[in-house]
């Protein structure tokens, strides 16, 4: 049955005539050495399955060369035959790879090399990509290497396996079992994550609990880690900052105690004992009740040191959360993040990176880029990007992320002048960082489809290809996923890009038009609450995003306002401040304007916000019926649930919409603009 287990590993026979066109360029399989490197012996599983799948018939696995139609998976090292090629590795490091058509002492074949395992398990990933998305092999000439190093997921899972914002069931990692039983999908996790070039898992909850650093829990966590070093993925812990208190019995965590120092040198030492390749940290600290540094008056630069001395000599990192805003502190929540860690450039030490959201609020169907972009030159910033899509319907709506990663990675800081965008400082070549890195929250959970619905594997897929090329565009990513996951169908693949595409721009006009944000309901944040203005801690109510009245809407950020423009570099700065100039689709999120504002449109204000709304909702239901065109194209299985769910998005995005207008309405006191949707 189609049910989704297989990700984009679904080796499903191709269309008949392809599978014949690609038989004879695939009768054989060389894997020199894969008996004694269980790397090698990971690749050649995979390629016999996958091939064997995609073509019906399984290449046979050889030592010699017998005819045309081979396939080479080695190393220069590992085979003597490609070290005489002198193909050119050099640039490549030790994850890129280079898949080329040769000619070996009279045969044709396809020759898959890199300086190491790793880079030769990637390569052969992208060469069952290229089956899969029916690309011609007969004359291929490919190098890949990743443009960015730390690839990571971070797993907001708890250790009693709910799943913090995690919409797919619970944790799939089983604490219980663990070290002992060893789930086979832990094994089809690291298949799937190294397939798009991730390679790194934080296994626990930003929100974190110290038991995680006990022997108890870092025995499973190296369980985990030996099963995916295969698949060259390292694991990496949350770590509680306060930690050496809860579970050290020491009275303080202050970064400057010795003892405490001590006694994160000495936790150090027990991980790696346990996983000789363990990658880190990851820290959420004075951030939303969590312990930290500034407990003991010490900033996040002492407290990033702290643990960055402890993993330096095993060469491990720290990523230092920058999601940061403090409760009572009156300035804008958007610029808080910037105002305490923009001071401490230079005061890091060089195995730290900070980690710093898309956005600088949170997760927003749609933000601006986060002003610390660009604003740390000695400072190596990590993107987050969120896959789970809290803000965004959870598992139940469809939004393909893809276009709004891509949106944000273009942006232009402008920091060093036209061309330096969000990638160009998360790639490290705006500053000349060496560490870099970029960190998805997983939407993976223990449902059979892994993240709750079909499409939001897409989400999960897209983080992976482009932290490995975040040049690549959401649309080739979405026609690959489409091939891959469906079929070459040419009517499913428009239409189902069609729909990828338009989906989360719907989701923004349905909830969030207009650069308006965090209207949502309180706590869970499904479903509409824009009303609400009553919560304790005034930057958690919609009231202080949207600052609706009788006047107008919208939060002013300009020089007359909280000024966080000024946290972006001038012509951006000055491009935001500008009301014509920042374009409507920020438009709410830097500008508190009245009602009858005329917006580029020729609406005014009031009707383009009811215009949206009424945009996100024919959008919602048009997926819908795009959908059900494309029955015939696809599993019934598969098309069955997503049909159910596209109903569920309709319905909440009038839902959305109606609410929305309906208090925005008592608000203003505007009559709906003629022509609108009327309110169902
Ligand atoms: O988006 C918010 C979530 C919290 C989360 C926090 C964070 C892990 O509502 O659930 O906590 O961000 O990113 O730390």
């Amino acid at each position: 049955a189609e049910d989704g287990y297989d990700l984009w590993l679904r080796y499903q026979p191709l269309e008949q005539e392809t599978r014949h066109q690609y038989r004879p360029q695939l009768r054989q399989l060389l894997i020199p050495g894969r008996e004694q490197s269980p790397a090698l012996n990971t690749i050649a599983s995979e390629l016999v399955r996958g091939v064997g799948g995609l073509l019906e018939r399984a290449p046979a696995v050889s030592e010699h060369i017998r005819g045309d139609g081979f396939v080479l998976v080695a190393t220069p090292q590992s085979s003597p035959l490609v070290r005489a090629e002198k193909l050119p590795l050099k640039g490549l490091g030790d994850e890129g790879y280079l898949i080329r058509s040769v000619k070996i002492r009279g045969h044709q074949g396809t020759v898959i090399t890199a300086n190491s395992e790793r880079g030769l398990l990637y390569g052969g990933f992208h060469f069952l990509r290229l089956l899969q998305t029916r690309t011609s092999i007969a004359e291929v000439d490919i190098s890949g290497q990743p443009r960015i190093g730390l690839r990571l997921l971070n797993h907001w899972d708890n250790l009693d396996r709910t799943v913090e914002r995690g919409y797919a069931g619970q944790s799939i990692w089983d604490w219980w079992n663990l070290p002992d039983v060893l789930d086979p999908r832990y094994t089809d996790y690291a298949r799937a994550n190294a397939a798009i070039g991730i390679n790194g898992t934080v296994l626990n909850n930003v929100n974190a609990s110290a038991d995680s650093l006990t022997p108890r829990y870092l025995a499973k966590a190296a369980a985990l880690a030996e099963v995916f070093r295969p698949y060259g993925i390292r694991v990496y812990l949350s770590a509680r900052f306060s930690a050496p208190v809860e579970i050290g019995g020491l009275t303080t965590a202050d970064p400057k105690d010795p003892e405490v120092q001590r006694w994160w040198q000495g936790k150090a030492d027990e991980i790696y004992r346990l996983i000789p390749d363990f990658g880190g940290f990851l820290v959420k600290a004075n951030s939303e009740g969590q312990p930290g540094p500034q407990d003991y008056g010490r900033s996040h630069a002492e407290g990033a040191n702290l643990l960055a001395r402890a993993l330096k000599p095993r060469g491990g990192v720290v990523m230092w959360r920058a999601f940061v805003y403090q409760q009572d502190n009156p300035e804008d929540r958007a610029k808080q993040a910037y105002s305490d860690f923009v001071p401490l450039d230079g005061q890091f030490d060089d195995n730290v990176i900070v980690q710093v959201k898309n956005g600088p609020i949170d997760f927003q169907p749609r933000e601006p880029f986060h002003p610390m972009f660009g604003a740390m030159a000695k400072t190596p910033l990590m993107m987050e990007f969120q896959i789970t899509k809290e803000y965004l319907g959870f598992a139940s709506h469809l939004a393909y992320l893809g276009p709004m990663y891509e949106e944000v990675l273009k942006a232009d800081t402008f920091a060093r002048g036209a061309g330096s965008t969000v990638t160009r400082v998360v790639d490290g070549s705006l500053y000349g960082h060496r560490l870099t890195g970029i960190a998805g929250v997983a939407n993976i959970g223990s449902d059979r489809d892994w993240s709750g619905s079909t499409f939001n594997q897409a989400n999960w897929y897209v983080f992976g290809r482009m932290a490995w090329n975040p040049d690549l565009s959401a649309e080739e990513v979405a026609r690959d996923w489409l091939k891959i996951t469906f079929s070459n169908n040419p009517t499913l693949l428009d239409i189902g890009l069609e729909m990828m595409l338009a989906s989360r721009q719907a989701v923004v006009d349905y909830m969030t038009p207009l650069g308006l944000a965090h209207l949502m309901a309180t706590g869970h944040h499904y479903g509409p609450g824009p009303w609400v203005s009553d919560l304790a801690r005034p930057e958690w109510n919609p009231a202080y995003y949207h600052r609706a009245d009788r006047n107008g809407i919208g939060f002013d950020r300009t020089g007359d306002g909280s000024n966080a423009v000024a946290q972006y570099a001038a012509p951006v700065a000055a491009r935001f401040a500008s009301r014509s100039g920042v374009g409507d689709d920020l438009l709410l999120w830097f500008h508190h304007l009245p009602w009858d504002y005329p917006v580029a449109s020729g609406r005014d204000l009031w009707g383009e916000l009811v215009y949206r709304y009424d945009r996100g909702v024919a959008t919602a239901q048009n997926l819908q019926d795009q959908w059900h065109s494309l029955e015939n194209h696809i599993d019934p299985e598969r098309f069955d649930k997503t049909a159910r769910l596209l109903a569920v998005q309709a319905r909440e995005a009038k839902w959305w919409r109606d609410a929305s207008v309906a208090y925005f309405q008592s608000v203003s006191g505007r009559r709906l603009p003629a022509g609108s949707a009327q309110p169902s």
